[in-house]
């Protein structure tokens, strides 16, 4: 509002309803788009006109933005980001558009003229569910600081057209439903025909000898598809800049197969192309991958070959030569998802640019840096050689080519240390053979870093330890952080006020100015207002908890939240067992005095993972005995939010007071919830895991409840014979939990519904729940003492916010910009 806003009315001295920011031009605008647009007039239009009218009228000024920001990318010829990731979770883009132009306000009053509630159509988008979790959230926090920070940047993926399910809880369990995210259409992205390319998959290669006497390849694919490019606009805070999002869409490479059609096969020629059109049908679902899909493998291909081969359009338009294809571009690898553009530019180089492979190999490895989000063994991904060779045969020779130069290396460093060359291959020779995408990703990558210092120290340690001892100089850590506009001023629109009210504008875009809030910590005036930030959003939560599953919640009682993907290793089932000791000490003893809690838990598992799907039927049933209960009433209350999302996530975050970062330490490389939680005054109750261990560091040990095991005690636990039993028989409490779950008591008398649950935490528990639980309990027993002291309690979640700023991702992409890209922001002027 304060830099852009134009008062000049439309019309009159100039101002366009398709550029202008004034509440008139607004106005104008978005009637003009319901008429000429969606062919409706006020007095008729639907919620869904309204909404797409606003989009639109939105979308005109994000254009005008974008043209200026690629007329200025033309004329200055800056290096630029390219982003590959399968995964974006980027939430619903309205109402962070309007905040980061800066029209909310005068956005709000044109509508109101018109009696519309603005946040009507912001509540009514549907979000781009084009990712699971963490891996596609951190993606979307990233295109939002890089054009923040005006850096030219492009972000590549896959245009799913089924998102991640939707997730419905049915008596207690999770049933998915798909996402027909594009049923009604998508404002915000702009198609482009024109931009599209081959993908060709299949066949075989055939080696010749050209006129010239030179070696070629040609690979002879079995079919050919096309990838046509839909852009979604990105602009950043308070600036001009505009990055595209651009994701691919697989389509037949003609829309119909004309000699099939000729042949009188119309059947077989639609087909065809709705063959073509599942590669980009649906995201999986898995937060770890599914290994060896071959359809996974394909997806990966196609939105890789087709983001390198725009990379080449772009590079050609600058005049460079192809040898200087690195300087223009740096691509980062999220994960080892698209780690096949290693050996894509490399043919692309060699077989179409026909460099020799040196040359190639030069710029290849200068060009890509990768990101390594995870431990977890099952989360590596490999490809069976044989899968891996009927799809992309080409590819394999030049995976081959590549390892065989690299081992000869490695053999002449380490001449007695055979073993080392097999552990380092790229080929899994332990039979059946895999082609290992994180080495690829190493050897093809300039950088490898990790996702927080603890992750990117257990990577040279454990999984990427030989590529470490090779190659020291390539590892680095870039800590993740999140987006505050998103997950402080949009959501948290009342501490937004506070904050500014006391600090000034700033903070937003330089997160360590937070830091002048340490010294309001101890002012009660100022105490009493956080609290009714705090309150308010406590309140708002209530409602949609109201809406969604019917059950009401007490804003007086302490809201202790853990909202992410179910997963073992993050431990929701510890929650649980601290849930019911805490209920089973309320039987006990019905007149205990508690601090009153409503314990809230959110988050999808993969379809296929049987545990976790049981562990959200234990939680459901847990809600199910414990709300009903009147001798727990006003004291005890258990949530499960059906279907998380970044949207519901805005709800969530600020309403919290205890955040549970509970993973077993040194599984979650980082986790980013942790972040959005604490930015809103959440305290934590955490492990020394991922982003945790630099959180309490920064916001002080004092203002964090540390419980659990380190991760070196984790491994020597597990290292040295574990017996969860012994912790079972040696704490009653705990015993009294795993028996009160075992008898049936949460599943109507059914003893054998949570057995396999029991069972894995008797006799496995790889996770250490048993380990850890008498420190959890008594953490969380320190957290309700915390709590009944509203001035300690408020003072901790005063500094949480004051020394967050660490975990913006302005600072994260600052990192990578001056570490790994070495790219400087272009700000861009309007025209
Ligand atoms: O990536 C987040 C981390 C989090 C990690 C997550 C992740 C995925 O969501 C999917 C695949 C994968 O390998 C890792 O689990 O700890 O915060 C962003 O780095």
């Amino acid at each position: 509002m304060t830099k852009h806003n134009n008062t000049t009315k439309p019309g009159g001295n100039g101002e366009s309803i398709r550029t202008g920011m004034s509440e008139e031009a607004i106005r104008l605008a978005f009637l003009d788009n319901l008429f000429y647009v969606q062919g409706r007039f006020l007095e008729v239009a639907s919620l869904d006109d309204k909404y797409k009218a606003l989009a639109y009228t939105v979308r005109d000024r994000l254009l005008h933005r974008w043209v200026s920001t690629i007329r200025t990318y033309q004329q200055a010829n800056p290096r630029t980001v390219c982003y590959l990731s399968a995964e974006y979770l980027p939430g619903p883009f309205m109402g962070l558009n309007l905040l980061n132009m800066g029209i909310e306000e005068p956005t709000r009053k044109a509508l109101q003229s018109l009696g519309i509630d603005l946040e009507s159509l912001i509540a009514y988008e549907q979000e781009p569910g084009l990712g699971n979790g963490g891996l596609g959230r951190l993606a979307a926090c990233f295109m939002d600081s890089l054009a923040t920070l005006q850096i030219p940047a492009t972000s590549y993926g896959i245009r799913y057209e089924f998102g991640i399910f939707q997730q419905d809880i049915r008596n207690g369990e999770q049933v998915e439903t798909t996402d027909n995210w594009l049923h009604y259409g998508n404002p915000w992205e702009v198609r482009r025909p024109q931009i599209s390319y081959d993908v060709k998959i299949g066949g075989h290669t055939e080696h010749y000898t050209n006129e010239q006497g030179l070696h070629r390849v040609r690979w002879v694919p079995h079919e050919t598809f096309r990838g046509v490019a839909i852009d979604t606009p990105i602009l950043g805070h308070d600036v001009n800049t505009v990055n595209l999002m651009r994701l691919w869409r697989a389509e037949a490479a003609e829309a119909l197969d004309f000699h099939a059609f000729n042949e009188g096969d119309y059947y077989g020629a639609v087909l065809r192309e709705v063959r073509s059109e599942t590669i980009s049908k649906v995201l999986y679902p898995n937060d770890a991958p599914e290994i060896g899909k071959r359809l996974r493998l394909l997806q990966q291909h196609f939105f890789v070959t087709c983001s390198l081969q725009d990379m080449m359009r772009v590079h050609r338009t600058t005049g460079m030569p192809i040898e200087r294809f690195h300087e223009k571009f740096t691509v980062q690898l999220n994960d080892t998802h698209p780690a096949i553009a290693v050996a894509e530019l490399m043919r692309l180089l060699l077989d179409n640019h026909h460099l020799d492979w040196d040359t190639a190999w030069h710029v290849t490895r200068h060009t890509f840096a990768y990101t390594n989000h995870t431990l977890l063994p099952e989360a590596l991904e490999k490809w069976p050689i044989p899968l891996f060779q009927s799809l992309l045969p080409r590819h394999l020779e030049i995976i081959y080519e590549i390892n065989s130069r690299f081992l000869d290396e490695v053999r002449q460093r380490y001449p007695f240390d055979p073993d080392r060359a097999q552990r380092l291959s790229i080929i899994d020779e332990t039979l059946p053979r895999h082609v290992r995408m994180a080495h690829l990703a190493c050897i093809g990558s300039f950088a490898i870093n990790g996702v927080a210092e603890l992750h990117s120290q257990l990577l040279k340690e454990t999984v990427l330890r030989d590529f470490y001892e090779l190659w020291p100089e390539k590892f680095q850590n870039k800590t993740n952080g999140v987006t505050p506009r998103r997950f402080m001023l949009l959501s948290n629109p009342g501490l937004g006020s506070l904050l500014n009210e006391t600090l000034g504008h700033g903070w937003e875009t330089d997160l360590e100015q937070l830091r002048g809030l340490e010294a309001h910590a101890d002012d009660p005036a100022f105490q009493e207002r956080w609290r009714q930030v705090k309150r308010q959003r406590k309140e708002a939560l209530a409602g949609e908890v109201h809406k969604l599953c019917g059950i009401d919640i007490t804003p007086t009682s302490l809201y202790d939240v853990q909202v992410k993907r179910i997963h073992e290793y993050k431990r929701q089932h510890l929650n649980l067992l601290h849930i019911i000791t805490l209920y089973n000490r309320i039987k006990r003893n019905p007149a205990l005095d508690i601090v009153p809690r409503t314990f809230i838990f959110g988050g999808k598992s993969a379809p296929g993972y049987a545990m976790a799907k049981l562990i959200i039927r234990l939680i459901n049933a847990v809600a199910e005995m414990v709300n009903r209960d009147r001798d727990v009433a006003g004291r005890l209350k258990v949530v499960f939010l059906p279907n998380f999302s970044v949207k519901l996530g805005q709800w969530v975050y600020p309403a919290a007071d205890i955040s549970q970062q509970i993973s077993t330490a040194g599984k979650e490389a980082s986790g980013t919830g942790n972040m959005k939680f604490s930015m809103n005054g959440a305290l934590t109750i955490g492990t020394l895991d991922g982003a945790n261990v630099e959180i309490r560091e920064d916001v002080g040990a004092e203002n964090f409840f540390l419980f659990g095991l380190d991760a070196d005690a984790v491994s020597h636990t597990l290292a040295n014979g574990y017996r969860p039993w012994d912790y079972y028989n040696a704490n009653q409490e705990l015993k009294d939990v795993i028996d009160l779950i075992a008898s049936g008591f949460f599943a109507h008398g059914d003893r054998s519904l949570f057995q396999p649950l029991v069972d894995h935490l008797l006799q496995h528990d790889s996770y250490l729940l048993l380990a850890d639980y008498a420190d959890y309990i008594a953490c969380q027993d320190q957290v309700s003492a915390a709590y009944r002291d509203p001035q300690r309690w408020t003072r901790m979640s005063i500094l949480n916010v004051a020394r967050i700023g660490k975990f913006s991702s302005d600072r994260t992409i600052a990192e990578y910009c001056r570490d790994i890209w070495k790219v400087q922001p272009v700000p861009v002027k309007l025209d």
